[in-house]
């Protein structure tokens, strides 16, 4: 056995919108996970790796936890309980701020009854005055036995090597599971359909995001261009309209926000052709969910 390094596998947790997903990225140095100001970004999991001289972290990013409104929003909860048993550290993100909601107490129990070392995670103090930080950190002591609890932000880069260096303590000693060179083991194809749901979410308002899922249907290298095709699914007739927009101008903003993101995770030139097509009530229809990989299975 390797008594210098150390590895094993950490979960990103919290509620909507905590920024999980920004701080993994920032971890790994890429953009792998999508992230947008609305919540419930993240609908499955997703595992990356980073190495470095002290080791190897495998991070899983995972849906926030929230009061679920439909099957989906059930798989995305469950999607991220889940993963608290399966690793050896919890990575719980909270907002900098005093007040500890229901959401907040529902995690606390949870992480209660799992036999996981927890760190606390403070994030976006970049929105709050320095003064602020030691309230919150005490309104939060009390709640769990945290191994720690570290103030960060995941888009300032604050504290990140602290926070690293936190994890890789709780972590075993032990050979890496992954060669160093390994990101992830998402498919490039899925990872193209997160970038043009994110575009859906950053361009689109209200629940008509929520209910969009999208298809690859090829992707394949001619030359130096990598032609995609892809159908966005969206819940009503009334949301395809709007996604299409006037004379197809949203459709054609979500295709060149997608296309751009495309191009530097690909490191090549992107052809993107989109569709849109309607699958009524998909979030309800477990079946539905299956055939756009959000399978109830996963998370038993
Ligand atoms: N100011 C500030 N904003 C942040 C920080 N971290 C994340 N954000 C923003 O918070 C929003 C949510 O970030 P995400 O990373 O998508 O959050 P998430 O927790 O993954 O959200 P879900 O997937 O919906 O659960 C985005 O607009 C981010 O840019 C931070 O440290 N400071
Ligand atoms: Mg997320």
């Amino acid at each position: 056995m390797n008594e210098q390094k150390r590895a094993g596998f950490v979960t990103i947790i919290g509620r909507p919108n905590v920024g999980k997903s920004t701080l993994m990225n920032h971890f790994i140095g890429m953009k792998l996970a999508i992230t947008s100001r609305k919540p419930q970004t993240t609908r499955k999991r997703m595992q990356t790796v980073y190495t470095s001289d002290e080791g190897q972290i495998v991070f899983l990013d995972t849906p926030g936890i929230h009061k679920a409104a439909n099957a989906l929003g059930e798989y995305m909860d469950k999607a991220a309980i889940k993963t608290i048993e399966e690793v050896d550290c919890v990575l719980w993100l909270v907002e900098p701020t005093t007040f500890i909601g229901a959401g907040e107490k529902y995690i606390a129990e949870t992480l209660e009854k799992a036999n996981v070392p927890v760190i606390l995670v403070i994030n976006k103090i970049d929105t709050v005055k320095k003064h602020m930080i030691p309230d919150v950190i005490e309104a939060y002591k009390g709640l769990l036995p945290f191994e720690e609890i570290i103030p960060v932000s995941a888009k300032h880069s604050t504290n990140k090597d602290e926070l690293l260096h936190a994890i890789f303590q709780r972590l075993p000693y032990g050979e890496p599971f992954y060669d160093e060179d390994t990101v992830t083991d998402e498919t490039e194809r899925n990872i193209v359909s997160e970038l043009i749901r994110e575009q859906a979410l950053r361009n689109l308002s209200e629940e008509v995001p929520h209910g969009i899922a999208v298809e690859i249907e090829s992707m394949k290298d001619k030359g130096n261009t990598c032609h995609i095709e892809a159908t966005i699914y969206c819940e009503r007739n009334s949301h395809k309209g709007i996604v299409i927009g006037k004379g197809g101008a949203m459709l054609k903003k979500i295709g060149t926000g997608a296309r751009l993101e495309a191009e530097k995770l690909l490191d090549r030139k992107v052809n993107l052709q989109l569709w849109v097509k309607v699958r009524k009530d998909w979030r309800n229809d477990e079946k539905q969910m299956r055939v756009f990989g959000y399978n109830k299975k996963d998370n038993q």
